[in-house]
């Protein structure tokens, strides 16, 4: 019987006593505990009825537990589905539906709302501490679940990411999607048994979950495991870590705090960065600052990571670096497809071990972004220069990015539309000094209408995440559009462009 994923993540944890997770009170769980907390949890979910290729469902606040939740799923081939934690009753029902999940795990305070948005499914909970049915049902269980036959190519995870025309896709994730690329980052990234990552990003998304976690469990390394990116936290614990992995919005309050010195840094060997474009001026102020230059690479939901800058080499601002070992990167034409010459910007397309295997029950989707012979259109814009570092340059496709989070603007504005004294809206990214893109709605009132704006914010509260409401509001005659009658955002963007600032 063979699992790829598991013999190689997780399996090895059982013969260690080493710390592998350090909580911020310094609260610490060897390698085995943390094995011996996933077979009990995979045991709950084999007793539940759950068999591979089953999906499970999970918007729970981070913590061991959480983590755990991941390995049981990969232990017992169940499809490993993680959710925002800030995803409200409406986004929730459609992941759920949509995935058909059959078990539901959640925070215990939102039992009753889950229960009545997955009526066919079991629903367990696990809040903040680690406690809830789940570790209920998972306490005291020693009869060791034997991992369940995977093949590289059977499915590991869903991971939801939004569409452009305000409908989310669920990305398959096949045990080989996962296993190559965290072998691949550990090797590039020079991770090693000795290493202590500093883990304060969310567990619900890629960069959290497979790039950070997967690649330290593929070098053996450890981990100190904050809930999240506290400020004080990161400060106080960055001279106990080896490594950390951010988005931008981490740099950027890091350098806000004139705390964050070399001596915080002394025992660090890297610093990453990706979800979201990295200024250059944010990666040399960081070097001035600390001596360290930043290592940002380039990845998406789908194909987890695709370029990096290098570990000895050259890591240039404002580059994402150069196509990984096993990634193939090309340059295309939007319309036609074709390849473009080095040098030219178009469309970014990756090929390798590392892209998934389509979207969830949406063919048509499926092949309109993965072509037959394997690329994956990326919908981002970039060239690659003289020296094969590629540089994005823009995006094909309308997207936000916001600390990190991405937010389609289709979904939003479909929102917006429906309120009262709203004709129509469009929602646009300008730039925002702390999450480098700051949600803005600009609303044409219906005539003779004047939106009441208090409660367009409150209605949009209770239906979207958090990330995704509009910061800012502005009130307009109408949108600028071109000959064809499409909205220009461009025009949107320069005249709201300094809102945050
Ligand atoms: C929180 N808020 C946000 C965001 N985060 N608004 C917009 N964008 C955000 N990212 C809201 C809060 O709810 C709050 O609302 C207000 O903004 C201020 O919150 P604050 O306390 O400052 O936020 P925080 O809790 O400190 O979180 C900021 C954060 C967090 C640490 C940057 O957003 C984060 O951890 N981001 C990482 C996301 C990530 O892991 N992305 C990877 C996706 P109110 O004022 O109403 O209370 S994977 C991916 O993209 C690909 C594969 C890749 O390449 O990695
Ligand atoms: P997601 O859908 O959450 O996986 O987000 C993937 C998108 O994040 C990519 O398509 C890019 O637009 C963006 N992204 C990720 N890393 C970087 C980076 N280093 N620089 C610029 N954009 C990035």
């Amino acid at each position: 019987m063979a699992n790829p994923l598991f013999d190689t993540l997780f399996a090895p944890l059982a013969t260690r006593a080493t710390p592998f997770l350090t909580m911020a009170d310094g609260t610490v769980l060897t390698g085995r505990d943390f094995l011996v907390l996933a077979q009990a949890q995979a045991g709950v979910l084999v007793e539940a009825g759950l068999t591979p290729g089953d999906r499970l469902a999970a918007q729970v606040e981070k913590s061991p537990e959480a983590l755990a939740l991941y390995a049981a799923c990969v232990l017992t081939g169940v499809v490993f589905l993680p959710l925002n934690t800030g995803y409200q009753a409406d986004e929730l029902e459609y992941f759920i539906t949509d995935s058909g999940a059959r078990l539901v795990v959640c925070d215990p305070r939102a039992e009753g709302r889950l229960r009545a948005i997955a009526p066919d499914a079991t629903v367990l909970t696990l809040d903040a501490a680690g406690q809830g049915s789940l570790s209920t049902r998972a306490a005291g269980r020693t009869d060791p679940v034997s991992p369940a036959d995977r093949a590289e190519d059977d499915l590991a995870a869903l991971l939801y990411t939004s569409g452009t025309t305000g409908r989310s896709k669920g990305a398959m994730l096949s045990q080989g999607n996962l296993l190559s690329n965290a072998l691949v980052l550990a090797d590039l990234w020079k991770f090693t048994a000795d290493d202590v990552l500093l883990h304060a990003l969310p567990i619900f998304h890629t960069h959290g979950l497979f790039v950070a976690t997967n690649t330290v469990l593929a070098s053996g390394g450890a981990m100190i495991f904050l809930p999240k990116f506290d400020l004080d936290q990161v400060l106080g614990l960055l001279p106990q870590a080896t490594s950390m992995m951010g988005v931008p919005t981490f740099y950027t309050r890091l350098l806000s705090d004139a705390r964050f010195d070399r001596d915080v840094v002394a025992r660090m060997r890297l610093f990453t960065s990706g979800s979201a474009p990295l200024l250059a001026e944010t990666h040399r102020a960081f070097e001035d600052r600390t001596g360290h230059r930043i290592l940002e690479r380039y990845g998406m939901t789908e194909t987890n990571m695709n370029t990096s800058n290098p570990y000895d080499g050259d890591r240039r601002a404002g580059t994402v670096g150069l196509p990984m070992p096993g990634v193939e990167l090309k340059i295309t034409d939007a319309d036609s497809g074709a390849e473009l010459l080095q040098g030219e910007a178009g469309i970014i397309e990756v090929r390798g071990a590392n892209v998934f295997q389509g979207y969830w029950q949406m063919p048509e989707k499926t092949a309109a972004e993965l072509r037959e012979d394997g690329f994956f259109i990326t919908g981002d814009i970039g060239r690659v220069d003289a020296d094969g570092y590629v540089h994005i340059v823009g995006r094909a496709k309308d997207l936000i990015i916001s600390g990190g989070y991405n937010i389609y603007p289709k979904e939003v504005e479909l929102i917006l539309d429906e309120q009262d004294g709203v004709l129509e809206s469009a929602v646009i990214g300008v730039p925002h000094p702390d999450f480098g893109e700051g949600v803005v709605a600009i609303l044409v009132a219906a005539p003779g209408a004047t939106p009441d704006l208090q409660a367009i914010r409150a209605d949009v509260a209770g239906r979207l995440a958090r990330f995704k409401q509009p910061k800012h509001y502005e009130i307009v005659p109408e949108l600028p559009r071109n000959t064809m009658g499409k909205v220009q955002k461009n025009v949107l963007r320069d005249d709201w462009g300094d809102v945050f600032k």
